[in-house]
């Protein structure tokens, strides 16, 4: 092979070497093995007319930072072929993500269909903001296809929903609320943070459009906020061009999409690490006698075993569990905890615990919390990459505590 010869990477190649080649040529940048962080703000046009094409989009090129930078646009690349859609959106959280893709998809008097277990301020969005703006979100059981239908049978823009979902790990099986969203014209959005595209690919099972919180696993390393939409080309771009553009203007820097593409390059191998131990801790959770519920989709307790076993590679890096006889047990149980840190996100490769009901979901409110089915009792865990003998030694440590 020639020096100027393009290397073979193609988006048939697996998902790891995606990750770590795909739509980048040293060549393109004085041999840098490494894509470069375009760190500008603007870009010079050669003349007046060719600025006035780009900006008409007659001619594809950058503009200006706040829509595209070439280090994001690789990362958008990226994390769309993980996803297997078409193009990607980066941006500066997951809930940039999440309110760009409400601002550009809807409008006063749509009405939106969501799960009723979202992430804390997902659902404050959904439930407090959308009304704002005349939009209405109605919170349904998304696990039971029934009510979803009965739901389904008044208009409805869009179906809005995590799986597993943040707190408490639920399933909700994509392929079957996809077909009730597409029978009504409306589209499909999923919250892939917990799974990522390593378990899990919500478009092959016919959703519309992935959001991501990147701060999570595909940034790995609790280091950065950044979020990820995915989805069809004529989408995506509407979601640049209105919810990114001048809806919330919630760029990524490209220092922050440079990190998120060093962590995908490690995202395979990281998530079946963090999976590895986790179901292992979920073993050892559901061993114990002061443990009185457990969640985790991989074991066959899991009231939606079925849903993962359709739509998941393996159950994923969290857990969530209750503590016997209540929370004030389960606060000394977390504050004698010396290797794991009391600490909300998840993904890092450190372990991290939290208590939902205060922390990310206290934004639900104590009588939602117990409409919605999240318990003041439920404790989440994310299981890092620590050897798994020493996250077992601080959980047996501190279960002996209470
Ligand atoms: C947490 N989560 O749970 P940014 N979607 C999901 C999430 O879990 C989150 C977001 C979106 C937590 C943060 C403190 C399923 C966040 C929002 O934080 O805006 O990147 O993502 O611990």
């Amino acid at each position: 092979m020639s020096a100027s010869t393009p290397p073979k990477r193609n988006s048939r190649q697996g998902l790891s070497t995606r990750a770590i080649h795909l739509g980048y040529d040293p060549a393109t940048a004085q041999g840098a093995l490494t894509p470069p962080i375009y760190q500008t703000s603007t870009y010079a046009f050669e003349s007046v007319e060719q600025g006035a094409e780009y900006f008409a989009g007659l001619k594809p090129g950058y503009v200006y930072g706040r829509t595209r930078n070439p280090t994001q646009a690789l990362l958008e690349q990226r994390v769309a072929s993980l996803e297997g859609g078409e193009a990607g959106l980066a941006l500066a959280s997951g809930m940039a993500a999440i309110s760009s893709c409400f601002w550009t998809l809807l409008q006063a008097g749509d009405r939106i269909i969501c799960d009723k277990i979202l992430y804390g301020n997902t659902f404050t969005l959904a439930s407090q903001g959308l009304p704002r703006f005349n939009v209405t979100a109605d919170f349904v059981d998304l696990t039971d296809l029934d009510a979803l239908k009965a739901a389904a049978a008044r208009p409805f823009k869009a179906i809005y929903f995590e799986t597993p979902a943040n707190p408490n790990l639920r399933l909700i099986d994509i392929a079957a609320v996809s077909a009730v969203a597409g029978r009504a014209g409306a589209l499909t959005i999923v919250d892939n943070t917990f799974a990522t595209p390593v378990l899990q690919r919500p478009l092959e099972h016919g959703a519309d459009l992935v959001v991501h919180s990147a701060t999570k696993y595909l940034g790995g390393h609790g280091d950065l906020l950044a979020g990820l939409v995915v989805g069809g080309e004529d989408m995506v771009k509407q979601i640049r061009m209105h919810g990114l553009r001048y809806m919330t203007g919630s760029t990524i820097s490209p220092l922050t999409a440079f990190l998120v593409l060093r962590g995908l390059k490690t995202l395979e191998l990281r998530v079946n690490q963090h999976a590895k131990s986790a179901a292992a801790v979920a073993d050892f959770l559901a061993a114990q006698a002061a443990v009185s519920k457990i969640s985790y989709p991989a074991l066959a307790s899991h009231p939606q075993h079925g849903v993962y076993r359709k739509q998941m590679i393996a159950g994923g890096g969290l857990i969530s569990f209750e503590i016997d006889s209540g929370m004030e047990r389960g606060r000394t149980f977390m504050n004698a905890l010396k290797l794991i840190s009391r600490a909300v996100s998840l993904g890092d490769a450190e372990t991290l615990i939290q208590h939902p009901a205060s922390m990310t979901h206290a934004s639900y409110g104590p009588e939602e919390r117990a409409r919605h089915g999240i318990s003041d009792g439920l404790i989440r865990m994310s299981v890092g990459l620590e050897n798994v003998e020493d996250i077992l030694d601080d959980l047996d440590q501190a279960l002996r505590q209470i």
